[in-house]
């Protein structure tokens, strides 16, 4: 994985103005008319959340957006220089250093947030021309300014790297629970929904690996446009490289008699409704590598644990069976999701 990298960028410079005289048929001596050189283009870094590596930018040195153009004659402004915007990942931090193998530098921007846009060097002002220091006493100036040199500097870039594992899940699924068992973290647990209100991050240790696990608010329908607390805060999963879904029986699930619940299918419906929400905040989460977790598998009777996993298999999909309250099958799972990790984070 590409997660640092550096390079140079350079604005483009601002146009000279023109020094430049009128000439009709008529009027041979020609007031001055050379107008205003274009402002040179900028540098930007736009956060994109579809990206997750800095692997576009390595093996490159330079990047430059265009100078502005001279002023022309007739009061012609010239062209400002294009802006170039370079995309990179939510998570990328900025330094400037003072060449390519500095490895400490000052920070200059961190885009911690998905859409942000920062200028990382500003390109130059262009130069009036001459029509502009015309005056009573000086009809005929000569002089027009050179326009000023967009600004250039070293970058060095890095990926912040906010969790690896990211467990999704409606409220109550049992998701910080899981967190606490797993790692070390002891995030608040309670019977009710939303106990989580900001994401609490453990560390998974097995063997060398260590990997950070997030664990967010619960998600509801119509958490993408903005109900509930989840989606404020599926930003911290997006550059995960595997999420662990929680899926689990609700009360109002419980409530009904066992042979009337239609359980796989109401399992099956629940990590539908979690996708949509994931999909409608960003489509790109649900390509990430995921493994399906059914958790409180203490409170249903070992027949419909089967036929819950039966109905994911018709499905194509593995389900892996839990319970954080008696701890069924949890090194099991913390087995997955090494194993899953290690995959997906080697073929990178
Ligand atoms: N019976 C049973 N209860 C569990 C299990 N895992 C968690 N719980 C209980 O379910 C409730 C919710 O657990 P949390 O870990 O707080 O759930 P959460 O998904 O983090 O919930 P929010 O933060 O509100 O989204 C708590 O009362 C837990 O004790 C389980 O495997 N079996
Ligand atoms: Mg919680």
């Amino acid at each position: 994985m590409i997660d640092e990298v550096s390079f140079r960028v350079q604005a483009g410079n601002g146009g000279k103005g023109s020094v430049h005289f009128r000439r009709e048929k008529y009027a041979p001596r020609g007031g001055p008319d050379g107008g205003d050189g274009g402002d040179g283009g900028s540098v930007y870094f736009v956060s994109d959340p579809n990206l997750t590596t800095l692997r576009f930018f390595s093996g490159k040195d330079r990047f430059a957006a265009e100078h502005g153009r001279r002023g022309g004659m007739a009061r012609k402004h010239g062209e400002n220089g294009e802006d170039i915007e370079l995309r990179v990942p939510v998570g990328t931090v900025v330094e400037v250093v003072s060449g390519k193998d500095e490895r400490k530098g000052a920070l200059f921007a961190d885009l911690d947030a998905r859409d942000m846009r920062v200028c990382v060097a500003r390109g130059g002002h262009g130069g009036r021309g001459n029509w502009y220091f015309r005056s009573p006493t000086n009809t005929t100036p000569r002089t027009a300014e050179p326009g000023t040199p967009g600004e250039a500097r070293w970058l060095r870039l890095s990926l912040k790297v906010l969790a690896q594992v990211g467990l999704v899940g409606l409220p109550n699924a049992g998701k910080s629970t899981l967190l606490s068992i797993l790692t070390a973290a002891k995030p608040a647990i309670a019977a009710y929904p939303f106990t989580t209100v900001s994401p609490n991050l453990g560390v998974l240790t097995e063997y060398s690996a260590s990997l950070v696990i997030a664990d967010i608010p619960g998600l509801i329908e119509g958490a993408s446009r903005g109900k509930g607390l989840g989606i404020a805060f599926l930003k911290h999963i997006e550059r995960c490289e595997l999420l662990v879904y929680v899926l689990f029986p609700q009360d109002w699930v419980l409530a009904v008699v066992p042979g009337e619940r239609k359980i796989g299918e109401t399992i099956w419906k629940q990590r539908e409704q979690l996708r949509a929400e994931l999909a409608a905040f960003s489509p790109r989460l649900l390509q990430l590598p995921a493994l399906m977790v059914f958790n409180k598998i203490d409170l249903l009777s070992q027949e419909e644990i089967e036929s819950i996993r039966l109905f994911f298999r018709t499905k194509r999909v593995a389900l892996i069976p839990i319970s954080g309250a008696t701890l069924t099958n949890i090194e099991g799972l913390r087995r997955a999701i090494v194993r899953q990790y290690n995959n997906v984070h080697n073929s990178k």
